[in-house]
């Protein structure tokens, strides 16, 4: 016990030195911004199978190529999704009080994971409209700090687990404190969602695999046998989640199961893509600036590289990725393979201008390249490679992108585009 405890402060404090260095100029410099420095690459063909046939219907697509390259995104990047062999059980709790928004009812839902007397809780945060007579449309996400960063309201549980540092008041030595409440609220405009007729759905990362590499002793992770450990990674549990928590939707009849979207931003968007391609159930999938490991493109030198990402967050993607440090090339997937597993299903990608960290113009050619795919089911597809101006969305069919001006966030106009092309869909 007391040399897991010290181990985890250890990490804790490895993980905050590193965000320190991560925000300092310096740690980004050696990093090309220069459009121009590009290298030439290829990416690999969507539409070839692995035994080199051309892939040109939608049953080679579904009983084919689909299968191969999820095979293949778990082999090489993200490991196997953890095991559902899990007993589960559900506990609601209503929250009442004034402090909510107030064209909204709030619930938590804890979601208990029972191996032997061995357990793990997570708690899924629900705001629903309060006037609703059907059951409601949802966005769901994680959240990096707790749920109550989503709003100042005591009601809500405060987390106990492990939260990365932010930078902001309210977490301390990875606790948050009392003072987290709302902190992040910009970034979850409950009332608007509300007021659009969606509900919406958060869940602290934290509670399925707190964020720092331990070599995968906690979260999930502890009721898992050491075979599965080893196969998985953090973007995999995360998405793990996500999924269980649609689980839950499944039984909730205020919520309309068949409409749901899964949300994330950055890590947690990574999360929500490789959670949209595993499960196709949900219905819309939607990434903001999610980068490396997400929707840009792995072969394209620009922004956070491959080997950066696999030395700030080992956890994050499986051991085998490590190999495709400063060798991309030899990786014989890329990830506009990732968002065409979700065809035909409607995805959004939204980049911002100034986050070139996350390469826009990568995730622009992602989405951009995954249209073959939708084109096999005439689903859409963006005729001009070259990326739409700042604030102008584009949407063709099934396929939405915007580059808004601004910084690495999740502010309302992202939002507003979201509900704006959930509504296309779902209305
Ligand atoms: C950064 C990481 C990015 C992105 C971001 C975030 O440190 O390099 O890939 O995921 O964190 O999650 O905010």
């Amino acid at each position: 016990m007391a040399s897991y405890l010290r181990t985890y402060s250890i990490k804790a404090i490895l993980a905050g030195f590193g965000f320190i260095l991560f925000f300092s100029t310096e740690g980004y410099s050696q990093f090309n911004y220069d459009e121009e420095k590009v290298p030439e690459f290829a990416l690999p063909k969507l539409l070839t199978s692995e035994r080199g046939h051309a892939v040109n219907s939608v049953d080679n697509w579904v009983n084919i190529r689909r299968p191969e390259l999820v095979s293949l995104f778990e082999e090489h990047i993200y490991g196997k999704t953890p095991p559902t062999n899990f007993k589960v059980g559900y506990k609601v709790r209503n929250l009442e009080s004034d402090g909510l928004p107030s064209n909204a009812t709030a619930k938590e839902v804890i979601v208990t994971f029972s191996k032997g007397r061995d357990k793990l809780e997570m708690n899924i945060l629900i705001f629903l409209p309060k006037k609703s007579n059907k059951p409601t449309p949802l966005f769901v996400g994680l959240n990096f700090h707790g749920n109550q960063v989503v709003s100042q309201d005591k009601s809500i549980t405060l987390t106990k687990n492990y939260v990365i540092n932010s930078g902001k008041l309210g977490v301390k030595d990875n606790k948050a404190e009392e003072s987290s409440r709302g902190i992040r609220s910009e970034r979850w405009p409950v009332e608007d969602i509300i007021k659009r007729g969606y509900g919406l759905a958060t869940i602290h990362c934290g509670d399925l695999d707190p964020d720092f590499d331990d070599d995968f002793k906690n979260g999930i992770h502890r009721l898992m046998d050491k075979s599965a450990i080893k196969k998985t990674s953090t973007i995999a549990t995360w998405a793990w989640g996500l999924s269980r928590a649609l689980d839950y939707f499944e039984k909730d009849v205020q919520i309309d199961h068949t409409k749901v979207t899964v949300v994330g931003h950055s890590r947690l968007g990574k999360a929500a893509l490789w959670a949209g391609a595993t499960d196709q159930r949900f219905a819309i999938v939607i990434s903001n600036d999610s980068g490396c490991g997400g929707a840009t493109l792995s072969k394209r030198q620009f922004g956070e590289t491959v080997a950066r990402i696999n030395t700030s967050f080992p956890h994050w993607f499986n051991s085998k990725f490590k190999e495709y440090n400063n060798n991309e090339a030899a990786l014989p997937i890329d990830q506009h393979m990732l968002i065409a597993l979700m065809a035909p299903r409607p995805v959004y990608v939204a980049s911002a201008q100034d986050d070139k960290w996350a390469d826009p113009r990568g995730e622009y050619l992602s989405i951009y390249h995954s249209g073959k795919a939708y084109s096999l089911f005439n689903a859409g597809s963006f005729e001009s490679i070259n990326s739409p101006e700042v604030n102008t969305p584009r949407i063709n069919g099934k396929l939405g992108y915007h580059m808004r001006t601004g910084v690495h966030d999740i502010t309302k106009y992202d939002w507003e585009r979201f509900m704006d092309f959930a509504d296309i869909h779902f209305k």
